[in-house]
């Protein structure tokens, strides 16, 4: 907060959370652009995912501010650094943008970690309201937000392999979060004959191989669908999926668990192939269960539709981007790479909020994120932030 007030802005924070910096603008009443990103991280996470969006947010307007331009805004212009993006705890991401774009789950504040604490319970002990009224107030008019950019590392490989900083998102991939709960027979190693077992570890592992599979070799399984013929190749880009999670119980290694439980990950560039993959995983898992005699439960734990950002703010972004590029040391010219976000942003929540969403990518290291390998160079930041300045000066009084 006290970065925001140091930019000028006036601060508050909402009833989820949320950490908001608001320029004092002379009509402003104007519609509202919004900047920001995520104040959490996943467990052993990098630097930059997240917090690098929200420190280029708040140093750009406090050049502004220095520069005297800040009272020349003719829109005011909001910070926002949002609570609970990853959804690590929850599983449930996009918490706190989810409310301001008013899309929150009604049960939001019922939702429970694993030992059972809701939601409700961590703003309770943190002591905010937590009720579905105080939340209502924390959600934004669609009529008041002119747009939404978030600058935010690439957390992928393609601007380090085409040689730039910066590039622009023209769309971020759909996502499925899924919890899968096999229970078996729980038994003695050394006992049970291999075909009396209802070995629900050899279940959940022929699940995870079978995900696997489907989203490796896809058009096996779209080849041909009566119903919709042929899937387009690229309906199934951006198909990815990733089991990050698993429990199992009693965990001892000479007893056959009675109890696994896995987290599942879908995501794709098209909402219908991603729809089409988890409904034919899901078949697929009931069919192998069945066969194993174990039973099992699917609990849909979260779906965000994919987002498009191909509105007049990321032509602006665009613009910003390559003026900026060009005064790069390194003198970079072409056109600024346009590329798909696999990553999950807080701008698909804010996508449901105003239809004028962008993103600016940072290229780093590698492409590693969501680990403390993360890192960016100096120059990338520096030029993220000019190409913010940039985009911030087409909403300034000249
Ligand atoms: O999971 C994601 O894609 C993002 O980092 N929340
Ligand atoms: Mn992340
Ligand atoms: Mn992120
Ligand atoms: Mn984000």
């Amino acid at each position: 907060m006290s970065w925001m007030q140091d930019a000028g802005l006036k601060t508050w924070v909402d009833q989820m959370g949320n950490l908001h910096g608001r320029t004092d603008t002379v009509n402003a009443t104007a519609e509202t652009l919004l900047i920001g990103s995520h104040l959490d991280t996943v467990v052993d996470a990098g630097k930059y995912d997240g917090s690098l969006g929200i420190i280029c947010a708040i140093s750009a307007l406090k050049v502004l501010r220095i520069k005297g331009k800040l009272e020349k805004l003719y829109r005011p212009v909001e910070v926002i650094a949002f609570s609970d993006e990853e959804g690590v705890r929850f599983q449930s991401t996009f918490l706190g943008s989810a409310a301001i774009a008013g899309i929150l789950p009604p049960t939001a504040l019922q939702i429970s970690d694993k030992s059972g604490i809701t939601v409700q319970d961590v703003l309770r002990e943190n002591s905010f309201e937590a009720t579905d009224e105080s939340l209502v107030w924390v959600k934004y008019n669609p009529k008041s937000v002119w747009g939404y950019v978030e600058v935010h590392i690439e957390q992928g490989p393609v601007l380090e392999t085409l040689g730039y900083p910066l590039g622009v998102v023209k769309g971020i991939a759909g996502q499925t979060r899924l919890k899968v709960e096999v229970s078996g027979a729980q038994g003695h190693a050394g006992t049970v004959p291999m075909l009396m077992r209802q070995d629900s570890m050899a279940a959940a592992a022929e699940l995870i191989v079978t995900l696997e599979t489907l989203c490796k070799y896809p058009d096996k399984l779209f080849a041909y669908d009566e119903q919709c013929g042929f899937f387009e190749k690229e309906s199934l880009a951006g198909l990815v999926c990733t089991v990050g999670e698993i429990s199992c119980w009693p965990s001892a290694s000479n007893v056959i668990p009675g109890q696994v439980n896995f987290t599942v990950d879908i995501r794709a560039i098209d909402d219908e192939a991603r729809k089409s993959v988890v409904s034919e995983f899901s078949n697929q898992v009931y069919r192998k269960c069945e066969q194993r005699m174990v039973n099992c439960t699917i609990k849909h734990k979260h779906d965000a539709e994919a987002a498009h950002c191909d509105s007049e703010l990321t032509l602006q972004l665009k613009h910003a981007t390559s003026s900026a590029l060009r005064k790069m040391p390194s003198d970079i010219h072409g056109d600024v790479p346009i590329l798909m976000s696999g990553a999950g942003h807080d701008a698909m929540a804010m996508s449901h909020l105003t239809k004028q969403v962008g993103m600016l990518f940072v290229r780093c290291r590698g492409g590693i994120s969501h680990s403390p390998e993360e890192s960016v160079l100096d120059d990338d930041v520096w030029a993220a932030g000019l190409a913010l300045l940039q985009f911030l000066d087409q909403h300034v009084n000249q």
